[in-house]
């Protein structure tokens, strides 16, 4: 019986939880309680909505004809040097042509402009909309993403085509948030990681609102706006069941899953209730799938303030541990500290307010659009995974450990000076990471799993 009971101990030990430390209030005021049953028949039927692709297409060219030639021979005239036609103008006189077969562009420019028939040959340039900000009506309040510089980086990228794996509780139906592009659930061991809500917590559910900080559909007029803007692809592993509570060997599971998916990220908000040593196993699989090309993002856990609080997965050495920063871009009192901090992103000061927290999106037993405000090292982890996926949509050949790199380096030095135990290497900076550039001064001037 001891040593029954000593193994429960461990095993209770590496139980995991979600990392929220507190879950505020929604814009929403809330309808009567229901019952918990009712929650499992919300959000049902919903209709998603995707954002239109904002990612320009490349490696296309401008032919401009000569006076006199027919622009019915622009097929014949592509096909002669390897090129298909994208589209003819034909008061401009001109076509839109992409090589094919292996062909580069700036030999397909050579070629084309060889040619009698052409005037010239350009580079097909792409207008935007000249907007400042998206036109969700919730982002205006979101400080989370203006504290990394999130608006200076979609400049450049919003993440299009890059597959994140949320390890959580799953993911419920909400009509501001991108529906799976697969998903697998561990706790019931079927293909439905359907996240029924945690009747605790009005029903939210803590995947859904993780997965929406990561990649809430924006610019679309509705809700809140995401790091990503909707254009990842969501792999979604369920291994929390509705009241947050898993096991590690399902997380381990669900990594090599991910991976075999061609997950690129993978976020992982949740943690031991202790600061524990991660079992050999989990290790093992984290090496193996890091090697196979997948980020593993966690939350550094919300044991804080005293060192040595850095939960397992996040202690270990290869994956990126997210301590929490609130409004005032300092490290949250709740954040766990440990020489394993990577990074610091917003997390919310858990003060039970929008203003002081993080806007997410999940469908709740009184309001299946709902929104709610949470705090905790389970959404500042997003906002890395995040990043890194737009960081990955410009240079998709990165490794793991050189999108980690570009994380840290660009990141900015806040707390004490250089590498602290609260930051990490500091407060994450997507503007500068989708840039490639590094801080003027980095705590962390070289990629460092140390
Ligand atoms: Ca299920
Ligand atoms: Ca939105
Ligand atoms: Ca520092």
């Amino acid at each position: 019986m001891n040593g029954l009971r000593g193994l429960e101990g461990v095993a209770a030990g590496l139980v995991v939880a979600v990392l929220v430390a507190a879950c505020g209030q929604s814009g929403v005021a809330p309808a009567p309680s229901p019952s918990p049953a009712s929650c499992q028949a919300l959000g049902r039927g919903t209709v998603f909505q995707r954002p239109s692709q904002r990612v320009p297409p490349a490696g296309q060219l401008v032919v401009r004809l000569r006076p006199g030639v027919p622009v019915e021979q622009a097929a014949d005239l592509a096909g002669g040097v390897g090129a298909e036609v994208v589209k003819v103008r034909r008061r401009a006189r001109a076509l839109v042509v992409r090589p094919r077969g292996g062909v580069g562009l700036v030999q397909l420019s050579t070629q084309l402009a060889a040619d009698p028939r052409v005037a010239g040959v350009e580079p097909h340039l792409r207008v935007r909309a000249l907007q400042l900000a998206p036109d969700d009506p919730l982002y205006p309040g979101q400080w989370a993403l203006a504290q990394v510089r999130a608006p200076d980086a979609w400049q450049l990228t919003v993440g299009g085509g890059v597959k994140v794996a949320v390890v959580d509780t799953g993911i419920s139906p909400h009509p501001d948030v991108p529906r799976p592009a697969a998903g697998y659930d561990f706790v019931e061991d079927d293909a439905d990681p359907t996240d029924r809500g945690d009747p605790s917590f009005d029903c939210t559910s803590h995947g859904t609102m993780v997965a929406s900080v990561l990649a809430a559909l924006t610019n679309n007029g509705r809700g809140m706006a995401g790091v990503t803007w909707g254009g990842v692809e969501l792999l979604v592993a369920r291994v929390l069941d509705e009241q947050g509570n898993g096991s590690l060997l399902d997380v381990e599971e669900a990594l090599r899953w991910a991976a075999e998916r061609g997950a690129r990220v993978a976020n992982l908000s949740l943690g031991t209730q202790e600061p524990v040593a991660c079992p050999d196993g989990l290790r093992a699989a984290v090496r193996e799938v890091v090697s196979r090309g997948v980020l593993v993002v966690a939350a550094a856990g919300n044991n804080g303030p005293q060192a040595g609080t850095v939960v397992c997965p996040a202690n270990l050495t290869e994956v990126v541990a997210v301590a929490a920063t609130g409004p005032d871009g300092a490290v949250a009192w709740y954040s766990s500290r440990g020489s394993e901090v990577d990074l610091a992103a917003p997390g919310g000061s858990a003060l039970g307010s929008c203003d002081a927290d993080v806007r997410t999106a999940s469908p709740s037993a009184s309001n299946p659009e709902d929104y709610p405000c949470a705090a905790g090292t389970s959404f500042a982890a997003p906002h890395v995974s995040g990043t890194a996926a737009l960081v990955l949509s410009r240079w998709p050949s990165l490794t793991p450990d050189q999108v980690r790199g570009k994380l840290q380096r660009a990141a900015e030095d806040i707390g004490e000076p250089g590498r602290d135990r609260d930051s990490g290497c500091g407060l994450l900076r997507a503007d500068r990471a989708v840039r490639g550039e590094s801080a003027p001064a980095p705590a962390c001037p070289w990629p460092s799993n140390q």
